[in-house]
């Protein structure tokens, strides 16, 4: 009895053990215990990292691993950072480039308070709180008869003051794989003029304008997918109408290459494992969108890093901002020359994505302004071979010819008088009907509440 249970005693030990020092052999991996994020969520999923402040960049995220619910542990991103925030006003009195310029890390970081990080950890470096990491309730569930399924977000925040903004850097880390690079820009206006200026911003007190503006956001992601750095490609997606159908455009980069949004053939990007497959033979890749394509800012001839919204180059290590990059021992000024002609086969590619946001004050903009989102997207396609999510069996599409509608008999339309007045209330179903209205109201105040969810962030 003694000695059995002991043996178990000895068997705990060692499990326990065991299991540490395989976290922790984990984290020495690649960086130490205090700057190593490893987190599971709620169905499973699994999200590992490295983190690093810095005085430019501010939060680098480094081997940004993935495991989907039991399955494999991957790589998906080498290093990934914001690489410029560009700030050129619409009176030219400034341009600002926050990043190269000025900075997000250092004394531009700004220490956090629990309060900042509700039901959240705050990550130091050294003795300074500056990473608050969250879990919090996504909106990448789903629902199908009487499965559902509710999913989580690892998010991870930095807050840096640079004049009279603040800027706070997310990364939004979903259960199937998907991951949210985001930059809120809250504080108070940084500029303004007399009410001569009015056509260069908005009056937002009778003689005061808010100057108007744009933040460019540039990040740079080095992919580096299944762990492999020099077999992965980039491919265009684009839709185009041939008759009556749509016909899937597929064109892969070979060379360097600056590109931007097409909102009328749903442009994406693909960067894709040209070795590494899903169980079903179907190539890793990940997919590349900038949905805030609203608005776009091609500036002058001095600012041509601005003219694509996503540029693809070889990976260098002073190629560092998207603009004002230093220039040392022959390295280019910005994303313009870091396209240089460089071959992307059997490169290690980098991928520097863009997203603008056009910033007209109005008077709610004082004193303080709402934190306004610039967001990408990056989504896993065919990472996995099914949805990791579900266990079901798959029984979609089991018919892969589709079939015909069933042919209902034509229905004689009902001859009804001609009406001369319009009536006051419409007939119940047609739209304009309360039941119409109701279903409106429904999908905005959902739309809303996840919108909101996505980017509820306490400041
Ligand atoms: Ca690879
Ligand atoms: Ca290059
Ligand atoms: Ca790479
Ligand atoms: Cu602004």
């Amino acid at each position: 009895m003694k000695t059995k249970t002991l043996a178990k005693f000895v068997s705990v030990l060692l499990f326990l053990g065991s299991s540490f020092y395989l976290k922790s052999s984990i984290a020495a991996e690649f960086c130490s215990d205090a700057y190593y994020i490893d987190v599971t969520l709620v169905n499973g999923a699994r999200w590992d990292m490295c983190w690093e402040q810095r005085n430019r960049e501010g939060i680098v995220l480094h081997k940004v691993h993935y495991t989907p619910k039991a399955g494999q542990r991957r790589l998906i991103l080498s290093s990934a950072s914001l690489a410029q925030i560009h700030v050129p006003y619409d009176d030219n009195g400034a341009r600002y480039h926050d990043i190269s310029d000025y900075g997000l890390g250092g004394n531009y970081m700004v220490d956090l308070r629990q309060t900042d990080c509700p039901s959240g950890k705050l990550l130091k470096q050294g003795e300074r709180p500056v990473l608050c990491e969250q879990v919090s309730a996504s909106e990448h569930g789903f629902r199908y008869q009487n499965e559902q399924v509710k999913t989580e977000a690892l998010s991870i925040f930095s807050v840096s003051r640079v004049g009279a903004y603040h800027y706070i850097p997310l990364w939004r880390f979903y259960e199937d794989g998907a991951i949210e690079p985001a930059v809120g820009a809250t504080g108070a206006l940084q500029r303004f003029n007399d009410a001569s200026a009015e056509e260069q911003g908005w009056l937002i007190t009778p003689n005061k304008v808010g100057l108007g503006h744009v933040h460019n956001f540039f990040w740079k992601l080095d992919f580096d997918l299944a762990g492999t750095s020099r077999d992965d490609v980039i491919e265009e997606l684009n839709l185009q109408e041939q008759g009556d159908r749509s016909v899937l455009k597929k064109t892969r980069f070979n060379t360097e290459i600056g590109r931007s949004v097409s909102p009328a053939t749903a442009r994406r990007w693909l960067i894709r494992d040209a070795e590494q497959t899903n169980s079903e033979g179907q190539s890793l890749a990940y997919e590349i969108r900038l949905p805030q394509s609203e608005q776009q800012d091609i500036g002058p001839d001095s600012e041509a890093f601005t003219h694509k919204d996503i540029y693809f180059t070889t990976f260098q290590e002073c190629e560092l901002y998207a603009s004002h990059n230093p220039s040392l021992e022959g390295c280019a000024d910005s994303l313009r020359d870091f396209v240089s002609d460089e071959s992307l086969l059997g490169a290690d590619l980098v991928v520097w994505p863009s997203t603008t946001f056009y910033h007209m004050p109005r008077a709610e903009d004082a004193p303080f302004m709402d934190a306004h989102w610039s967001y990408i997207s990056l989504t896993p396609r065919d990472w996995h071979a099914r949805n990791p999510l579900s266990t079901s069996a798959d029984t979609s599409g089991t018919q892969l010819n589709n079939p015909e509608p069933p042919v209902t008999p034509p229905i004689n339309p009902p001859v009804t008088p001609p009406v001369l007045n319009p009536p006051s209330q419409q007939p119940n179903g047609g739209t304009g009907s309360l039941d119409y209205c109701l279903l409106l109201l429904l999908v905005l105040v959902s739309w809303r509440a996840s919108r909101q969810a996505i980017h509820s962030i306490d400041e």
